[in-house]
């Protein structure tokens, strides 16, 4: 069963198409040895590769050892059968989108952003919607039909929500960039928990993004979409327009 005769079939390759060949690296918690280099190769075998190699190992944090293998894998991918929820957004221009906005909302859209918990990491939620925005891409600050207010960085989710509460926001967008130890998924639990006690869960419109966030993972936490890594402006700008407009009046950016 090859991916030539059956394109929805997927294998890693290295060299040449179908053979399996997948680089890895981990670090175990013993100094470099021959015996250690076994020990990798063994784990290898016990994550199912075979023709093991081990093309580097060197020595970490003082009495540690970092590898990086060479396998091969007989698993296959059937992509036909992979189903995954992407936001789908057909997008208009700024200039379009503004003069969409003033024609079917008519008036500015409120949104409210930070990094909330204890997550200090500005950077994303300021792609999102500072003036100058992200690699050529304005933040929502640059659209005129929309009134952006970042409160920053380590914003309690309490305090977000009441400012935002306060300011009557259409959508409230939340940067969660620190992902050690899940911190980011239960501090979104426990930002959607506060917003279903304040009653605006599932009318405001609420987005989680971070480079380790994706549409799915924010659908499964309560949100209405999520937004990953080289994520636009113009891609949020146009999906709360959207979904903004459904809620207000049941219509959808044509
Ligand atoms: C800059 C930086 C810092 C700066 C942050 C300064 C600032 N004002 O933001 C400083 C030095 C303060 C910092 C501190 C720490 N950092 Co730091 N930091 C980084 C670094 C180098 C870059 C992050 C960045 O700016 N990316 C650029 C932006 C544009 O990308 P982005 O955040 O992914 O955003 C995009 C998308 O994800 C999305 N997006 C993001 N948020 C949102 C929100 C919404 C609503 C939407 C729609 C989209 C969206 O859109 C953006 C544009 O496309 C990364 C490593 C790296 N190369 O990524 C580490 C990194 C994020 N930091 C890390 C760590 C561990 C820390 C510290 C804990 C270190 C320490 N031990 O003290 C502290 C955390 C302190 C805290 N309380 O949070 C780790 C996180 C590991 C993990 N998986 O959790 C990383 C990955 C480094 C690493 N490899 O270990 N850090």
């Amino acid at each position: 069963m090859t991916h030539e005769k059956h394109p929805h079939l997927l294998r890693p390759y290295g060299d040449r198409l179908d053979d399996g060949i997948v680089q890895t690296a981990f670090v175990l918690p013993i100094p470099p040895s021959e015996k250690a280099k076994e020990a990798a190769r063994e784990l290898m075998r016990k994550m199912g590769f075979f023709d093991t190699k081990i093309a580097t190992m060197e020595k970490a944090a003082g009495h540690y050892s970092f590898f990086i293998g060479y396998g091969r894998l007989q698993h296959t991918i059937d992509f036909a059968t992979i189903n995954i929820p992407e936001v789908v957004i057909d997008k208009l221009s700024r200039p379009a989108l503004n003069q969409w906005i003033e024609e079917n909302i008519g008036r500015p859209i409120v949104v409210y952003g930070a990094c909330t918990g204890t997550d200090s990491h500005t950077v994303g939620i300021d792609a999102i919607m500072n003036m100058k925005g992200f690699d050529g891409d304005y933040g929502l600050e640059r659209y005129s039909m929309f009134e952006a207010h970042n409160l920053g960085a380590q914003i309690p989710n309490e305090v977000f929500l009441d400012r935002a509460k306060a300011g009557r926001a259409d959508a409230i967008l939340i940067s969660q960039v620190v992902t050690q130890r899940d911190i980011h998924i239960d501090n979104a639990r426990h930002f959607i928990a506060h917003a279903k006690e304040m009653g605006i869960h599932g009318k405001t419109i609420l987005v989680l993004g971070g480079p380790r966030i994706d549409h799915k993972l924010a659908l499964e936490l309560g949100f209405d979409a999520g937004f990953g890594p080289e994520s636009r402006a113009s891609d949020v700008a146009n999906f709360v327009a959207k979904l903004l407009a459904q809620r207000l009046m049941g219509i959808g950016l044509e």
